[in-house]
């Protein structure tokens, strides 16, 4: 896909040298956006592998995202994405689903205590708000409503979360016939990260608009800090030395291969990442990426089945014919 090979190149031909919680230095730049055309197929990336194990764990954690369950104790017998931050109970802090079906609604009640009787569908029984249930309401009642927004992102949990929502609100918003999906981030890893993101909310995007009627529109993504790791001790703090020399040649490559070139550059320059710390510099893996030509999109299915009664079998992919994988080492 186009558009993210020109966010990697984007951020490594302009991003700032930045330092984090994590150890492991980034390439970071503020503000970035794009929007990707769902009609042309499903925007799984082609320029490497995202099949098999990783791909199992994303639809897993969708899944579980529309379920609102705030433990992962089913979770965890599909995947181990989540396990690093929970508790032994399976409980966690972290607030996708739980939010979107169930957000937290004060005791003392919210204006919504005056809203007329049959409004109040969408609180369930504990007194908390079903976000989704409330987005496909309104797009079947009120598709023209510029409010269909859902929101993960609570700032009391946020402040004491181990892991605060990356990606923590998404607008709905129909245009004639088609439903687009526009998705906030704070904060976006673009390797091993953001792949992941456009996947996941462009197959919300592909199940909503079917549930209510709609053909899928676009998926826009709005990524604040959109950072690229590039190493720990030595070797990301080369970057912060040699930045604007490994940018000049970035800006200068003309066609495809010369990111394989500037890829040998870095190589034979840069110190070694240290023993134990390979790969956490992304820059080496997204410059052969961006050296391969994007492929043919991938085509996506979902069951037409309610959206809280979806299972992992009820998503396939089809016709993805991508170049091999990559290896990123998670900054975490
Ligand atoms: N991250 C993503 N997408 C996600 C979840 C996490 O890119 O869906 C990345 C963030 O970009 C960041 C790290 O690199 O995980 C979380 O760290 P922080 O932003 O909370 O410090």
């Amino acid at each position: 896909m186009r558009q993210y090979l020109d966010l990697v190149t984007d951020v490594l031909e302009t991003g700032g040298h930045k330092p984090n919680r994590t150890g492991v230095d980034t390439i970071s730049a503020f503000s970035r956006h794009y929007e990707v055309d769902l009609s042309e197929g499903f925007p799984l990336l082609t320029t490497k592998d995202l099949s098999g194990g990783r791909w199992n764990s994303l639809i897993h954690e969708f899944v579980w995202y529309l379920s609102g369950e705030e433990h992962i104790r089913n979770l965890r017998e599909e995947t181990g994405i989540w396990d690093a931050w929970a508790d032994e109970e399976g409980h966690l802090d972290t607030a996708y689903g739980r939010f979107w079906r169930r957000y937290p609604v004060p005791e003392e009640g919210l204006p919504g205590e005056s809203w007329p009787e049959d409004e109040h569908r969408w609180m369930n029984d504990e007194g908390t708000f079903d976000q989704i249930q409330y987005v496909l309401d309104q797009l079947r009642e009120n598709p023209n409503s510029r409010r269909i927004v859902v929101n993960a992102w609570h700032p009391a949990n946020a402040a004491v979360s181990t892991l605060p929502p990356c990606h923590y609100t998404f607008v709905l918003n129909v245009q004639g016939d088609e439903l687009n999906v526009h998705l906030h981030q704070r904060s976006g890893d673009v390797a091993l990260g953001i792949p992941f993101n456009i996947a996941a909310y462009s197959l919300l995007a592909t199940a909503i608009a079917q549930r209510t009627g709609f053909e899928p529109g676009s998926f826009a993504h709005s990524v604040v800090d959109s950072h690229i790791y590039c190493g720990a001790g030595e070797r990301g703090a080369w970057y912060a030395d040699n930045l604007d020399e490994l940018q000049s040649r970035v800006a200068a490559v003309e066609d495809r291969s010369g990111y394989r070139e500037v890829r040998e550059w870095l190589e034979a320059t840069a110190p070694p990442e240290a023993d134990g710390e390979e790969r956490y510099d992304h820059v080496p893996g997204l410059l052969e990426q961006c050296a391969r030509e994007p492929r043919e999109r991938p085509a996506i299915d979902v069951a037409d089945v309610p959206l809280d009664e979806l299972s992992f079998d009820d998503v396939e992919l089809s016709g993805y014919d991508p170049a091999p994988g990559i290896r990123f080492a998670v900054a975490e």
